[in-house]
């Protein structure tokens, strides 16, 4: 859609078209007969563009058609609903901002619609009872939201704690009776009960304001790194406790900042002092599905990037909290808890041990707690799809086990991916804590109209379950990490994953007409990065692994098939592209497997390596694992591929795994990423931490990663023609240019040095941890009403539909796949 033109007007589309059905009448009215031709359907952008070709013989007439106002409404269509003799348009004219529309193929007269009548009129196409039923249940968290300020700017969408920070300042500035809400605010900050910062002395702005005067007078003539307690007693008569910073030098920093915050607020000073809060001391992080574990785990079903994601993460943070307490001043011990779930048959990992200390940190642990249900402790995995019932009464015990570890609440609850974020929020609501969500990948955008054709996916995925609980998550939540801009608001042609929730419908349970606002301020984007010890470029040659050389050696080019490997590379001199994925159906490697087989000129200039799965499908538990296993055999058998492809099972040992990309980079090759949809890519980002140059698909988080051309390159993986192309022409060009190569993969390693850090990530999410504990208290009338308002969704609509997933019963341990 790059070529479609701009809108002509800012007005709402139906107000700006009165002349539209006179324009091209007859053939616009061809066109809207060939739509309605084949019935009530859904129809793709794509859809209309094709059927109009073929309803409309003449290109001038076509370019005609488009360039006039219903051809507008056409090229920012996303969706069109056709239900005889009308059509209803989804258009989109940038990220976030949607307008419906419908149109009478009879006489072309355009009218605008509210997300609640589109919605209606696409379940006409599914369920018309349904669609027709008055009283169907409509769910409307836009009404809740009318006190909270919003975006308005598509560009801002994603950088909340920003504009809060302005907005803060605004609110705060005025008589000094509008800074009063942060004078109680910070009288009400405490470590195990103990006070900080402020006594209840200092009770409002005037008196606040005159003891930093005074303190910071007292400061003048001190040498700057003076311990703060050797004017701790005197502080402390002012009101004064501790927090304000460990040196007399950090000490004026703070006071100086909250001075000027008092005085006139401003956006800048307002984050200093933030940044600076002791706030955060104990932080809960939940990830209940999966193996979760550190060792052997990564590559079984579900257990992917997720778990390297929160060890990471952990790490990070644990590293500033540290810091940052060390810097305030305070004898603290952080701690961060992952609480996940117990799995007693481990298949050989450590999921059945219930406390596990994070290697490389010093307070945090994974808290294993079990799944119970009526029969006792579950001691099987479950997919994510399937885990719904298990998780109120894992919320429960969970809860008991983290207040009796952490020996008090949290500060902090942060949620990972559905069923993590639906805990979290139960939590949350019930200690009032803040919280944090982190979505990963929402599946709404993987399955096409997959909402309102939940009947159909249910028995396979539950839908019903999974989207309801996201959107209770994502508004009871106080903050949203995303990755990458995409993750919330997609690009200027495809909607972003959030906003995919901000109208759907699932016909027969209830009509979502506002489930999530994109420009609300809790949007934030804080990208993972990957952990630099293991992944650091291939040209570091005296950190390089030597002593796993024979290991990798071996898996990559002995020529004996095993458990470990199948296929050789006939010509070791070739290049190799490498992939490494699970094998699931979004990752797309057996459609990578397919372009490589049908392209001789690629094949002729490299091999094909790929990490993923294993190789006997019925060893898998996992319903699409075991297609693509399939798929994969089938794919090698016909392109004749087996001499020239290698195909690794999934590997678990993150170090050897650094060392491979390394090796691949050695032989000057690349890595690839041909996912139909990604929603971050951490083999991305690891793969550009080596050095190794990478070509990832254009469809999700790789789009927002990589600058085409510079450092790396895209592909489509919908044209499999055009990428397997565009992939042998960057080897052929490294043929003539020696440099090419040198120049992609530096490309690479600086963009990620620029903004793909866990440094900068563990920073950010801290600062927001203190901004929105303190949004949240500012905004908590609303926030009581809006989680009234939740509960009953939860209970009314959700635990119905969580009661409509089978509860698994316990196989026999032998039956469990092993790893
Ligand atoms: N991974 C691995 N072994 C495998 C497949 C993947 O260690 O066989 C790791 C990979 O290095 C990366 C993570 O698992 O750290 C996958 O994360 P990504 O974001 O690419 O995808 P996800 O699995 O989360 O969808
Ligand atoms: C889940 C995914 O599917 C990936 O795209 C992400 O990189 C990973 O989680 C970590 O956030």
């Amino acid at each position: 859609m790059d070529s479609s033109p701009a809108l002509k007007t800012t007005e709402p589309v139906p107000d700006s078209m009165p002349e539209a059905p006179s324009q091209s009448r007859y053939h616009m009215k061809r066109c809207f007969a060939k739509y309605m031709e084949k019935g009530r359907r859904i129809m793709t952008l794509h859809h209309l563009m094709d059927e109009l070709e073929s309803a409309i013989d003449a290109k001038t007439e076509r370019e005609r058609i488009l360039g006039s106002d219903l051809g507008y409404i056409l090229c920012y269509t996303q969706e069109a609903l056709v239900v005889p003799p009308h059509m209803a348009f989804a258009v989109r004219r940038s990220p976030g901002n949607w307008e419906y529309v419908k149109v009478s193929s009879d006489s072309l007269s355009v009218e605008g619609m509210s997300a609640a009548d589109y919605l209606k009129f696409k379940e006409m196409i599914y369920d018309e009872e349904w669609a027709k039923d008055e009283n169907a249940l409509e769910v409307d968290f836009g009404a809740l939201d009318f006190s909270v300020p919003h975006l308005t700017l598509s560009s801002s969408i994603g950088n909340g704690v920003d504009f809060i920070s302005k907005y803060l300042s605004s609110k705060l500035s005025g008589t000094p009776d509008s800074t009063q809400p942060l004078v109680d605010f910070l009288a009400s900050i405490n470590y195990q009960g103990e006070n900080l910062m402020i006594n209840e002395t200092l009770d409002t702005a005037p008196k606040l304001q005159m003891a930093l005067i005074v303190a910071e007078a007292s400061l003048a003539s001190v040498p700057k790194d003076t311990p703060f307690q050797d004017f701790e007693m005197r502080f402390k008569e002012w009101g004064l406790e501790k927090g304000w910073g460990d040196t007399a030098e950090k000490v004026k920093d703070t006071i100086r900042w909250l001075s000027e915050v008092l005085q006139a607020p401003d956006p800048t000073n307002m984050e200093k002092f933030f940044s600076r809060l002791p706030m955060i001391f104990n932080v809960v992080i939940f990830s209940p599905h999966g193996y979760f574990g550190q060792s052997d785990v990564l590559g079984l079903p579900d257990t992917g990037g997720q778990v390297v994601y929160i060890l990471d993460q952990v790490r990070a943070l644990e590293e500033e909290l540290l810091l940052r307490i060390k810097e305030q001043g305070i004898n603290a011990k952080p701690q961060i808890l992952v609480v996940t779930r117990l799995i007693p048959d481990a298949r050989g990992t450590k999921c059945n041990q219930e406390l596990e200390p994070i290697i490389g940190t010093k307070h945090s642990n994974i808290l294993r707690v079990p799944f119970r249900t009526e029969k006792g402790v579950l001691r099987q995995w479950v997919s994510r799809f399937d885990i719904y019932p298990y998780l109120e009464r894992f919320t429960q015990d969970a809860t008991i086990k983290i207040l009796d570890q952490l020996e008090g609440k949290p500060d902090l609850i942060i949620g990972n991916y559905s069923d993590g974020n639906l805990v979290a929020s139960l939590m949350a609501s019930k200690l009032g804590t803040t919280q944090g969500t982190i979505a990963h990948a929402l599946e709404k955008t993987k399955y096409e109209h997959s909402d309102v054709k939940w009947k159909e996916l249910d028995p396979k995925y539950h839908f019903s379950c999974q989207f309801i609980a996201d959107t209770i998550a994502m508004n009871a939540t106080d903050f949203i990490i995303t990755s990458t801009f995409q993750e919330i608001a997609g690009s200027d042609h495809r909607p972003g994953q959030y906003e995919s929730h901000a109208a759907f419908t699932l016909p027969g349970l209830c009509r979502v007409v506002s489930g999530i606002n994109v420009f609300d301020p809790k949007f934030n984007i804080a990208a993972p990065g990957a952990d630099q010890s293991v992944y650091f470029p291939y040209s570091e040659k005296q950190k390089r692994l030597t002593q796993l050389n024979r290991a990798i050696e071996e898996l990559l080019y002995s020529r004996v098939d095993n458990d470990e490997h199948i296929g050789y590379l006939a010509d070791k001199k070739k290049p190799i592209i490498f992939s490494m994925a699970r094998l699931d159906t979004v990752k797309n490697i057996t459609g990578l497997v397919e372009w490589y087989g049908k392209n001789a000129r690629l094949r002729s200039l490299v091999n094909l390596v790929i990490v993923g799965g294993f190789f006997d499908s019925s060893k898998s538990k996992d319903r699409e694992e075991m297609a693509e296993i399939k798929k994969m055999h089938d794919l090698i058998a016909k392109y004749k591929l087996k001499d020239q492809i290698r195909w690794i099972a999934a590997q678990t040992d993150r170090y050897r795994n650094g060392e491979l990309y390394r090796w691949i980079a050695d032989t000057r090759g690349a890595f690839v990423q041909p996912a139909l949809y990604e929603a971050f890519g951490l083999t991305v980002i690891e793969a550009m931490n080596c050095g190794l140059p990478t070509i990832a698909t254009n469809q999700g988080g790789p789009a927002e990663i990589i600058v085409d051309g510079v450092s790396g390159f895209h592909i489509d993986p919908n044209h499999g023609e055009e990428s397997s192309n565009k992939i042998a022409d960057f080897f052929e060009k490294c043929k003539v240019d020696n440099e090419y190569w040198n120049k992609i993969s530096a490309g690479g390693l600086k963009r990620i040095n620029e903004c793909y850090t866990w440094k900068i990530y563990a920073n950010k999410m801290l600062n927001m941890g203190c901004i929105y504990t303190f949004w949240r208290q500012l905004n908590k009338e609303q926030k009581q009403a809006k989680q009234r308002y939740i509960q009953m969704f939860y209970s009314l609509q959700l635990r119905n539909s969580m009661k409509t997933v089978p509860i698994k019963t316990d196989e026999p341990e032998q039956a469990a796949p092993k790893p």
